[in-house]
């Protein structure tokens, strides 16, 4: 859809441009031509909404709450700058750690995203994953998709054959450094 505007924008432009430049002093006629398209390309239609899901936090294996605001909810909260992370204060659970997230309504997707913590420490973030799906919450069956992910602020995306599923469940199998915490800023879905 974005493509196939731009190349109409592109193809009125130059027929703008085209005409304008045909019209050397511009004669009435070629102005009036010339500025009718251009008129149209200053409120181009809104692109329709992308098909999304709200996304709810369900349940983590472990969310620091006392040394920082490091609860679950905060990896689906939208906000770059807040993180789940596990608890870190009075003890330190190993990986594997797991987030589960409710779709609503159940969407089909074809991927997820994972956004690390965009402040300077690396903690928690994930290296190895896994990531599933599952219709009841409690069946993840095998996992979709597992991997490494390269140790970056960039978000990550995951791509997989379309599933129709209500919960996601992403697991950290190891941080990058080797360390026993799994943060994240965001985790997200890519719709069919
Ligand atoms: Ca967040």
């Amino acid at each position: 859809m974005k493509a196939k505007m731009n190349f109409t924008f592109a193809g009125a432009s130059a027929l703008a441009v085209g005409l304008f430049l045909s019209a050397g002093c511009a004669s009435q006629t070629a102005t009036t031509s010339g500025t009718a398209p251009v008129i149209v390309l200053a409120t181009p239609p809104a692109a329709p909404p992308a098909a999304s899901a709200t996304l709810k936090f369900v349940r983590a294996d472990s969310e620091e709450t006392a040394g920082e605001d490091g609860k679950g909810a905060n990896a689906i909260d939208g906000d770059p700058n807040t993180i789940w992370h596990t608890q870190w204060q009075d003890t330190n659970p190993p990986c594997p750690h797991e987030i589960v997230i409710e779709l609503t309504p159940p969407k089909t997707i074809k991927g997820f995203t994972y956004l690390p913590r965009q402040d300077d420490s690396e903690n928690g973030t994930i290296k190895g994953y896994e990531f599933y799906v599952s219709n009841d919450g409690d069946d993840f069956g095998q996992p979709v998709s597992k991997g490494t992910f390269e140790n970056s602020k960039d978000l990550k995306t995951v791509t997989f054959d379309p599933k129709q599923c209500r919960f996601i469940k992403l697991k950290a199998l190891s941080e990058v450094n080797d360390a026993a915490w799994t943060s994240a800023a965001e985790i997200g879905v890519v719709p069919q």
